[in-house]
């Protein structure tokens, strides 16, 4: 009786090792298979939509979504003349869910303690009572926009979305020149 069992065993074992085996040869030409196709990283940097060369422009419009970004991340003004800013959120979320602003900060302003400040100040859609705010849009949602006016002197600024959670990614800096 154990001899018999004994050996069933081992051929059982000689069977899983067998399929094990032609497993291992499957996996492994599939492996082989998708190593071949290298080309995806370079059509992926292809196809992605090179950010726009900043030329510099006294007129410019910025777009916000859904996602929480804007369309640019860098914008170049001329220094002394007005610059018209027109900020639109093409998304289709409510302002109270995704609303987006753009609040140009004056040079050497404290953005972490001035997001600080602006996520206090929800009875004035986070716009807060700061000497640091050069000029803000009103908060916008989704097929919303709103256009301001400004005049900058040459030097960079960080402009922000004060919407709770959105600076850390809603950012960008103008360049008056
Ligand atoms: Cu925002």
């Amino acid at each position: 009786m154990k001899k018999i069992f004994s050996y069933s065993a081992i051929a059982l074992a000689g069977l899983i090792m067998v399929s094990c085996g032609s497993g291992d040869k499957k996996s492994e030409s599939t492996v082989d298979h998708s190593n071949h196709n290298t080309e995806a990283p370079a059509m992926e940097s292809a196809t992605t939509e090179a950010a726009p060369a900043s030329a510099t422009s006294n007129t410019v419009t910025v777009e916000s979504n859904d996602q929480m970004k804007y369309n640019v991340s860098e914008l170049k003004v001329k220094a002394g003349e007005p610059v018209s800013l027109t900020l639109k959120h093409v998304g289709t979320m409510k302002k109270e869910v995704m609303g987006h602003n753009l609040v140009i900060l004056k040079t050497g302003t404290d953005v972490a303690a001035f997001t600080e400040l602006a996520l206090k100040a929800k009875d004035s859609e986070y716009i807060p009572t700061s000497q640091d705010i050069i000029a803000h849009t009103k908060l916008i949602g989704g097929g919303e926009e709103d256009k301001i006016e400004f005049t900058l002197e040459p030097g960079t600024y960080d402009f922000i979305c004060t919407f709770p959670g959105h600076s850390g990614i809603m950012k960008g800096k103008i360049i008056a020149e």
